[in-house]
């Protein structure tokens, strides 16, 4: 059960971020806009938010999720801490312009997390570029996140009871991160893209595929009883729906043309 998230609003100089799209620049009053009906949808799963403030320094950091990896430890993990129950990784982001977003989350991470954990040098990981898999984590190794920073996660991840396996996608065409190509929903379904679907890693899970020219619905995120997808994609929507899921479709587009998702924009736990 998810309680809480931490989510920062749009900077004004969002459009000067990083971004290998062609989709033109975003409009900042209608990424403000989809942002708070993001941050609403949240809150309607059940979550409680922590809203940092916008910082212009970096254009990126609305991207929340690069910049750190939050887990529960598993009851059999060897906690470091006794009340260690909710952990966190400070990431190391992969791109020069993002990384002294760390020291600002450092801080607010420090606060809620008893057990804070940090990536460094020469590793580099970003948040995007994990995923959770009930009690295994998925690491990507693209170009932003490099072998020796997924090495280093994956050291923490087994102390706290996980298992880990990296997922090279520097080949997989169009993909950021990870979690741009695919989404653990929980109960063995593992949302992926065509790109990603013949994996030998993913075959013990029933796999949600991601239709072609629907690549980008992929980033979707389960939240308690619901699934947050990006809206304009009825054949995934409608799959998830015929599975079973509660989802609720938000406008995505300015954050699309920074190569954002929807799960880049919160940290959950
Ligand atoms: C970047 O290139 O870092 C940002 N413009 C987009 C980051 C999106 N993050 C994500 O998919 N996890």
């Amino acid at each position: 059960m998810l309680t809480r998230a931490i989510v920062r609003p749009t900077a004004l100089n969002f459009s000067e971020g990083l971004t290998t799209g062609k989709l033109g620049a975003p409009d900042y009053e209608i990424a403000m806009r989809q942002h708070e009906a993001y941050c609403a949808a949240l809150e309607q799963c059940g979550l409680m938010l922590s809203r940092l403030e916008a910082d212009s320094k970096y254009p990126d950091s609305t991207f929340v999720e690069d910049v750190a990896v939050l887990f529960e430890a598993l009851p059999h993990g060897r906690a470091t801490a006794p009340d260690a129950e909710h952990c966190a990784v400070l990431a190391r982001p992969g791109a020069a312009s993002r990384l002294g977003e760390i020291a600002n989350m450092r801080t607010v991470l420090a606060d809620v997390f008893p057990s804070l954990h940090e990536i460094n040098a020469p590793g580099t990981l970003d948040g995007g570029d994990v995923c959770e898999a009930g009690s295994h984590f998925f690491i990507g190794i693209s170009e932003r996140t490099n072998e020796a920073g997924a090495r280093q996660l994956a050291e923490v991840l087994s102390e706290f009871g996980y298992t880990s396996s990296f997922v090279d996608i520097r080949k997989a065409n169009g993909l950021l991160h990870l979690k741009s190509g695919i989404a653990y929903l929980g109960d063995t379904h593992l949302v992926v893209t065509e790109a990603l679907a013949g994996r030998a890693q993913f075959a013990d899970y029933d796999l949600v595929r991601v239709d072609r020219g629907e690549e980008y619905a992929a980033n979707c995120v389960r939240i308690n009883e619901h699934v947050l997808v990006a809206a304009g994609y009825p054949k995934f929507e409608a799959k998830l729906r015929q599975l079973g899921y509660r989802t609720i479709a938000l406008e995505m587009s300015e954050f699309q043309k920074m190569d954002g998702g929807l799960s880049c924009l919160s940290l959950r736990f």
